[in-house]
């Protein structure tokens, strides 16, 4: 241990009775929920850049936090891996996710930023290995560095695309070595500030071809995890192309990758997107695109990506129920993508929020699974869509717009409205969360 997190005891579950701060009182990793362990519903993981490299900043303001590893040195980079490794000992979560830029020091030339990042997976496979600790993301950084300001991808300059394709080679390499479940593309600049200098169709031509690459780079080192694209609809760009779930999967059709890229979906950009968290997952699962989630809590008022702790339960609920109606996540888990706040600056706060968290989570997921066991909301869907049942229902989808209203004169046909219900499936939903 390196000292940071002091006496602070690994996360144990007390139950739900109990008054210990340090204790979970809904997460029990072994207790079973429709068939499975809760750990492995879950597969709950910590986000390096939030809870280790984050330092405070605002837009107005700079590190408020004092933590020892900070710094742009390997040495801090290892003494930062050490605290990511004592903080996932007392949070006993599954996994963690990370950015090249979090765990390693850029170096002077790209060839140095590469062998640092190669030094740091060589202390986590050997970490991974001691701890059991699992790598569910991994992914490249290309948004802070000013080379990226213009885009990764898409940028005006080839020259930025080929660094964009040499970063995410080696992040696919080192996540394939870590055994990494997935493969995160977060499009951070690929998008514009302004439309008087951009050009749409050539800079959308440019992402699908970047994306191809980075699919055929996958199989060729025979990575078996799942690529993922995580939308966002602004911040930091004005306008970002990957804007929501419908616009990516557009996007992934388009370039024919729509069987080769699933979603990582996140709270806080659904909200940015002016959705609901639940009709993203919805939406994907729809499609079969769900693969992972980002889970966070989005201001409701600010506008903007204030990743925040989860903690809102009935929110987390409809969102996990999304989850297991779909079939639960297969290499996808639960990465709280999500930060203190900054005057949040103690040791304490940070294992906290992810106590807290997991445990939302934990009621989540079990007001979810006790929804889809009672089976009240399928029914009443069923009932809604019954008519649909019938098998001249069916067949009028295989016929012409004629024929169809043809039959509406020949039978005289007067449909009458019926009630959505919606009170009553509010009132249902609130029985169980
Ligand atoms: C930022 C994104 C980012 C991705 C990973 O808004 O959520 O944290 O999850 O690049
Ligand atoms: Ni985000
Ligand atoms: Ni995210």
């Amino acid at each position: 241990m390196t000292g940071y997190f002091k006496d602070i005891a690994p996360i144990r579950y007390a139950g739900p009775d109990s008054d210990d701060e340090f204790a979970y009182r809904h997460y029990d990793p072994d207790e079973v929920v429709m068939g499975k362990r809760m750990e492995d519903h879950l597969r709950l993981a910590v986000a390096y850049w939030h809870s280790l490299a984050y330092e405070g900043a605002d837009p107005f303001g700079g590190r408020t936090y004092d933590r020892p590893w900070y710094g742009d040195t390997m040495e801090a980079a290892r003494a930062k891996a050490d605290a990511a490794f004592d903080l996932f000992a007392i949070l006993g979560q599954p996994f963690f996710c990370f950015h090249d830029a979090d765990v390693r020091p850029e170096g002077a030339t790209f060839a140095e930023s590469r062998r640092n990042l190669d030094a740091i997976c060589d202390i986590f496979a050997a970490k991974m290995e001691q701890t059991g600790t699992k790598l569910l993301w991994g992914t490249a950084n290309m948004f802070s560095h000013r080379r990226w300001m213009a885009g990764a991808a898409t940028n005006p300059d080839p020259e930025i695309f080929a660094y964009a394709a040499a970063c995410v080679k080696a992040c696919m390499d080192v996540t394939h070595r870590l055994d990494g479940q997935n493969y995160v593309l977060w499009g951070g600049r690929e998008g514009y500030e302004t439309l008087l200098n951009t050009d749409l169709g050539r800079e959308a031509e440019q992402a699908g071809r970047f994306l191809t690459k980075v699919v055929e780079y996958k199989h060729k080192i025979g990575f078996k995890g799942a690529i993922l694209i995580e939308p966002k609809p602004q911040e930091p760009a004005k306008h970002q192309y990957d804007f929501d779930v419908a616009t990516v999967y557009g996007f992934l059709k388009r370039f024919g990758l729509e069987n080769e890229v699933k979603l990582n979906i996140e709270q806080g950009h659904a909200i940015l997107a002016g959705h609901s968290f639940e009709h993203e997952l919805a939406l994907a699962a729809s499609l079969d695109m769900l693969g992972s989630i980002d889970m966070n809590r989005n201001d409701y008022q600010s506008g903007w990506d204030t990743d925040q702790f989860p903690n809102n339960v009935p929110e987390t609920a409809l969102a996990y129920y999304e989850v297991l109606r779909a079939g639960g996540f297969t290499t996808g888990g639960t990465n709280f993508d999500a930060r203190v706040r900054r005057q949040s600056l103690d040791p304490e706060d940070l294992v906290l929020a992810h106590v807290g968290a997991i445990d939302v989570c934990a009621r989540g997921l079990k007001a979810a699974a006790a929804m889809l066991e009672d089976g009240g909301l399928e029914r009443m869907r069923a009932l809604r869509y019954a008519g649909w049942d019938r098998p001249e229902a069916q067949a009028m989808l295989d016929q012409p717009l004629d024929r169809i209203a043809a039959r509406v004169e020949e039978r005289d046909l007067d449909p009458q409205p019926v009630s959505g219900g919606q009170e009553r499936l509010e009132n249902w939903v609130n029985r169980f969360v």
